[in-house]
């Protein structure tokens, strides 16, 4: 089996309402870039990768003459070819390399017939659990806002009820933190038993990072994500309080793996199979977690089907997976694999027992999705239309207004 041709087609997908975050918004859609690798004998491997337009299209084809002829099994030498780890070559090449390490996997599964969790040591779970993304949200047709306590809890108890998620994650970094803490007391007033977790995407200073860890300290975290931004702000965050740190931002490849356990930043690795290069970067990742006693969890930076097909494969077979897995999914309206969005039940997402990555796409979904985004192209980074003239200032540096002020720091 040789790789004979690689095709991107970039996509928008619309979202239920536009998410709010620490950079802007999600403007009602989601960009990703959907790949296909075609063999000589015919099979088709899927990838995903985030973003997209012209130049991710364009990365993708760059790729062919480059792989035209490459053995998928070869992963290893994959790996050397597209993000050589000696070459200094970073950035797009590790996660243009993880959707192409996702279509090979696949291929291989469909060529063997098994799926991908039995190319990486067999599942040890048959479904993965999720936490409730919840953001605050702009309204859109037929669905309310989220910007008060009271609209987050409506939410965050109608994703319960139809999902059955017992995890709830809140997507800070949007309002002054004093306001976000009330928020985040809220949900744990109002679903007790539950676990919970907060990621300000970074943006609070250190000084309210260390006041929201010790103010929700007596409430039942999973853990705080990213409070601050790098590993030295981490740990001065962690020196002071008593909940677990979490990041996807600072480590995300073995060298920062590395640095954090040389001298620990965060206590939890969020493994996001784009951002680390793979799902097989996670699991290498995953065996030092182990060792050194480091928590993880399955991440999200977006997805769609087949990107939430490699989380559900990496959720299965990973040892020691101590949380829920993220995902933005359930905000979609839609998907464009086939027999539409995959479903939660219990809070939990099966795992695919097809052959490969066990999801296919559905050509028509794909054509219209890529027409959408033909006509409305991206959205200037996350630029927020709610918010005209805003725009993100340096993290830690958001939240100079002493009225927004979590109180005195102990
Ligand atoms: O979708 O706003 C978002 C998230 O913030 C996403 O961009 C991150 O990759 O979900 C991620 C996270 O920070 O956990
Ligand atoms: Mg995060």
């Amino acid at each position: 089996m040789k790789i004979a041709d690689i095709r991107a087609t970039t996509v928008t997908v619309p979202l239920e309402a536009p998410l709010l975050h620490g950079n802007g918004a999600h403007w009602g859609r989601f960009v990703r870039t959907i790949v296909e690798v075609e063999t000589d004998n015919g099979l088709v491997g899927l990838g995903e990768m985030g973003g997209g337009g012209q130049s991710a299209e364009q990365a993708f084809r760059a790729l062919r003459p480059y792989l035209a002829g490459h053995d998928p099994f070869q992963l290893e030498a994959l790996r050397f070819k597209i993000a050589n780890p000696t070459a200094a070559l970073y950035g797009d090449r590790t996660q243009l390399h993880a959707a192409i390490e996702f279509a090979c996997l696949d291929l291989i599964g469909q060529h063997l017939g098994v799926p991908v969790y039995d190319l990486l040591g067999g599942k040890l779970r048959d479904s993965v659990p999720f936490a409730a993304y919840l953001f605050f949200r702009y309204p859109a047709s037929g669905v309310t806002e989220v910007r008060t306590p009271e609209q987050l809890v409506a939410h965050a108890r109608a994703l319960k009820a139809e999902h059955g998620f017992t995890v709830h994650k809140l997507k800070g970094g949007v309002f002054p933190p004093g306001y976000e803490l009330d928020c985040y007391r809220a949900l744990a007033a109002a679903l007790p038993g539950d676990r919970l977790r907060y990621d300000p995407n970074a943006v609070l200073s250190l000084g309210d990072g260390i006041r929201f860890g010790q103010a929700i300290a007596d409430l039942d975290n999973d853990y705080l994500e990213d409070p601050v931004f790098g590993l030295e702000g981490l740990r001065q965050v962690r020196d002071r309080i008593s909940v677990p740190l979490a990041t996807n931002t600072v480590v995300v490849n073995a060298e920062q793996l590395a640095a954090n356990v040389l001298r620990r930043a965060a206590d939890v690795i969020l493994l996001d199979t784009t951002l680390w290069g793979g799902i097989r970067a996670c699991l290498r990742a995953a065996v030092v977690c182990e060792t050194f006693q480091l928590g993880m969890a399955v991440h999200s930076s977006g997805e769609l089907g087949v990107q939430l097909a490699t989380m559900l494969h990496l959720g299965a077979v990973l040892p020691g997976l101590s949380y829920a897995a993220d995902a933005h999914y359930h905000h979609l309206a839609d998907d464009v694999i086939t027999g539409g969005k995959l479903k939660y039940a219990g809070g939990r997402i099966d795992v695919p027992d097809g052959p490969g990555l066990g999801v296919r796409l559905d050509p028509g979904k794909v054509a219209r999705y890529a027409e959408l985004y033909r006509e409305l192209g991206g959205y200037p980074y996350d630029r927020d239309p709610g918010r005209p003239g805003w725009y993100p200032l340096v993290p830690n540096e958001r939240w100079a207004d002493p009225a927004t002020e979590l109180g005195p720091l102990t």
